[in-house]
């Protein structure tokens, strides 16, 4: 019965913002801000001043992060099927007279008893396996090439929708990911509860698992780890940490770095403050489910006054909704990339044990250990207020 009510109920909020959210405009006059956009302000300048007008920025924010940095996510394909053989999960897609396949395994934990909780993990999970939880493997290169900027449309995503779609290789991904899940929403013997299921990935496959846990709300837990500029990082925070002369990741970098974005962001790379939007928005779209940032101070390559700045930002549209809890950073350095320090365990395990095992636990947890705030100063950046959303 829980479940008949909370389909209905979500169906009934979908239904309610297809109804009432302003369409976002064909044509947007993008002006030159060089503050984090204000999540509480809608495109058309109309302030945000409750959890309805939250889901449809919400909606907004998505729109535009599709529009102008990651390309279109396509939505689910008219035919979706699964099949099951030992610990391999075998997904099916069809649209439009093609079809793909991809299969991702399945690792069941030795202790608790299905359904188990679980994390999909980009390219094998590189944070401690949290005991009582399965691990799922997703070959996100299989979906869609990462090995340089000549990957452009390469990859089952791009057999399916055609070479020239213009999702990014992070927005094949989160298409993948939703897959997954649509696949074990089919396939009750693989054994997995869908009310907990995380997804993680380090580094670059970090930053596509934050585009995976913004696009799809049947995600509980996202942890990006290291993920550095175009994940955690806002693009107008590293511009000035790269001018303040620290050789670090930036928009112009890193879309001929690969093909994480979109062509489309190749446009705005040299002129990021005319984005409507940084990465604090980009995490937005978690809200109020769970996000823990995971981060390193050492490597000044990830931009980690650029991440903890815009992570810290993000926050208060938690914040705004009354959970601000429910969002974490926690940045360690001296260690190794995508090497998890044991000191974060704690961290980590707050997280999972909230959002992917129902546990009370204490996630106020924002964090770093490099000095002086990282050199943040908040009034550089943030010129905007945070309502209470009810
Ligand atoms: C932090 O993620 C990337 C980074 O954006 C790239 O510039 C670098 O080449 O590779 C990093 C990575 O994915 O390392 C495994």
């Amino acid at each position: 019965m829980f479940n008949l009510a909370a389909i209905w109920l979500v169906s009934f909020v979908v239904g309610a913002i297809a109804q009432t959210c302003p369409a976002l405009p064909s044509t947007i006059n993008l002006t030159a801000n060089s503050k984090l956009p204000d999540p509480f302000k809608f495109i058309n300048g109309t302030a945000v001043a409750s959890k309805a007008d939250w889901a449809c920025r919400r909606e907004e924010i998505s729109q535009l992060f599709q529009r102008y940095e990651l390309g279109t996510l396509p939505p689910k394909p008219s035919n979706v099927t699964a099949s099951l053989s030992g610990n391999s999960l075998t997904i099916n897609a069809s649209e439009g007279g093609k079809s793909i396949s991809f299969s991702v395994s399945i690792s069941k934990p030795s202790s608790g008893t299905a359904p188990y909780p679980a994390i999909i993990a980009y390219g094998g999970l590189s944070i401690p396996t949290p005991a009582g939880v399965a691990v799922i493997t997703f070959n996100n290169d299989d979906i869609a090439a990462q090995q340089s900027s000549s990957s452009r449309g390469q990859g089952k995503f791009y057999n399916l929708y055609g070479s020239n779609h213009s999702a990014s290789a992070m927005t094949a991904w989160a298409w993948g990911v939703s897959r997954i899940i649509d696949a074990l929403e089919l396939t009750p013997s693989a054994g997995i509860d869908l009310d907990h299921i995380g997804v993680s990935g380090c580094s670059r496959n970090g930053k596509g698992a934050l585009v995976a846990g913004a696009f799809d709300t049947r995600i509980a837990l996202t942890i990006p780890q290291e993920s550095g500029s175009g994940g955690a990082g806002s693009w107008r925070i590293s511009d000035a940490i790269m001018a303040n002369g620290t050789s670090t990741q930036t928009a112009s970098e890193i879309v001929g770095e690969n093909v994480w974005f979109s062509t489309t962001f190749n446009t705005y790379a040299n002129q990021v403050n005319v984005l409507p939007f940084d990465h604090h928005l980009l995490s937005a779209l978690v809200a109020p489910r769970g996000l823990l940032i995971i981060d390193n101070t050492s490597i000044d390559w990830l931009g980690p006054q650029s991440v903890w700045g815009c992570q810290k930002t993000a926050n208060y549209v938690w914040q705004a909704l009354g959970e601000a809890d429910h969002m974490g950073v926690s940045q360690v350095g001296n260690h190794n990339h995508c090497a998890f320090p044991s000191n974060e365990q704690g961290d980590l395990d707050a997280f999972v044990n909230k959002f992917l095992k129902g546990q009370s636990t204490n996630t106020n947890i924002i964090k770093t250990d490099g000095a002086n705030n990282l050199g943040f100063v908040e009034s550089q950046w943030v010129d905007w207020t945070v309502p209470t959303l009810s």
